[in-house]
């Protein structure tokens, strides 16, 4: 019989209520609730100083920022990315009248395989759309290299990415713009809320402008922006949280090593390998379901709900197998095998900083069970 509360993919971190209070209470107290306020102005000053990045501008969303990042570059025709990601990647090159061109993916970081993104370049394709998926990053140095060549814009989408670093410093520098995604799931959260962290000045004050309708002041509008504006309750939040956030990691990464120490000799399991060359903010625990489980990925994502645990199949089906995108040529199956095939296999067990050992235990005794395909 599953348990009356299940145990979710993830559950959103929080700090501690107290500490919200003093907030809130300045935030009723000014009765400036949104628009650039006080605490908007102080999360993206601290957000830029954590992440080490100049230049970032808070939205509502990471599928607004990727919108206005888009539109901010004024692009045309195809933008490529990828499959295997959330459907709000290819959702917001949609909305911004271009067209997402899949290519597939690499079978070791489950990010765009940079070495087939040539082959799929046309005259209409001005950019590149690549997401670090669960916060892998990238092969950015190729992919800015084939940009260069090419004279394309690349926009990461790094909803996954938060605090990640590599060699370098932040991989948000990659790239013309990178988005971060603060949605309750996320590493880091605001309850809704993004980021677009940009090179420049200028760009962050033009992105500033497009996320408040294009409003120069009182009497101009210059532009035919949005509304993507984070509200002050969510920047508040944002503020308390990024005191916490360095442990909230920390607390992921134990629960991440348990995990590889528990499924280390279970057949038909497969981690994911650690990633060289950069920092994990352990945004989920994929795990690949092989051959000798004794049952497939959905058998055991049954036999787990069945338990009251709520793995998800991210990210099945692939965005291009969803009905408003498997028309489009490159969506076809036959073109995105790895793809496909990794689509079929992943499952994300439960991971937050809260976990804890028993509940990791019990799911990982549920996953070896007796019999794997019962449920
Ligand atoms: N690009 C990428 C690569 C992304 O992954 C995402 C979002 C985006 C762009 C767009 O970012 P935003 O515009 O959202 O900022 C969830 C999230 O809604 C979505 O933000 C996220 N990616 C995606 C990977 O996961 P769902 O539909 O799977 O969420 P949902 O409601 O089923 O929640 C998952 C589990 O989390 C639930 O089983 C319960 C738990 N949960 C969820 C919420 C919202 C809670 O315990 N509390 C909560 O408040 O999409």
């Amino acid at each position: 019989m599953a348990p009356e509360h299940p145990l979710f993919v993830t559950r959103p971190s929080l700090p501690p209520l107290e500490e919200m209070l003093p907030l809130l209470e300045d935030i009723w107290n000014r009765r400036v609730l949104t628009n650039d306020g006080t605490y908007h102005q102080l999360l993206e000053a601290e957000l830029g100083r954590y992440l080490g990045v100049e230049h970032l501008c808070l939205v509502q969303n990471a599928t607004l920022g990727l919108l206005l990042a888009l539109r901010q570059a004024k692009l045309s025709g195809e933008v490529i990315t990828t499959p295997f990601t959330f459907v709000g990647t290819a959702h917001a090159i949609s909305l911004a009248g271009l067209e997402p061109v899949f290519v597939d993916i690499d079978r070791h970081s489950l990010n765009l395989n940079p070495a087939l993104i040539e082959a799929a370049i046309t005259p209409r394709t001005t950019a590149i759309m690549p997401v670090h998926v669960f916060g892998r990053a990238c092969d950015t140095s190729v992919i800015n290299e084939i940009a260069r060549r090419h004279g394309l814009r690349v926009i990461y989408d790094a909803a996954h990415a938060f605090g990640i670093r590599d060699g370098g410093g932040s991989v948000l520098r990659h790239g013309d713009m990178s988005v971060l995604s603060f949605h309750a799931t996320k590493v880091f959260n605001t309850f809704e809320g993004g980021a677009i962290v940009c090179a420049d000045a200028a760009t962050k004050a033009d992105i500033d402008l497009q996320r408040n309708f294009g409003i120069v002041d009182e009497v101009t509008v210059s532009s035919v922006g949005l509304n993507a504006k984070l509200n002050e309750f969510s920047a508040a939040l944002g503020v308390v949280q990024l005191r916490h956030i360095d442990d909230f990691i920390a607390r992921r990464a134990a629960a991440d090593a348990l995990y590889r120490e528990l499924l280390q000799n279970m057949p038909g399991i497969d981690c994911l390998p650690v990633p060289e060359g950069q920092s994990l903010n352990h945004y989920h625990f994929p795990v690949l379901v092989n051959g000798t489980y004794g049952a497939d990925r959905d058998a055991l994502h049954n036999r787990l709900r069945s338990h009251g645990i709520h793995a998800r199949r991210y990210f099945y089906p692939l965005v291009s197998d969803h009905s408003v995108y498997s028309h489009l040529p490159s969506a076809q199956p036959r073109r995105l095998p790895v793809a496909q095939d990794i689509a079929q296999r992943i499952l994300c067990l439960p991971l937050f900083p809260d976990i804890t050992v028993a509940e990791q235990q019990r799911i990982v005794e549920i996953m070896a069970g007796p019999s794997r395909m019962a449920v």
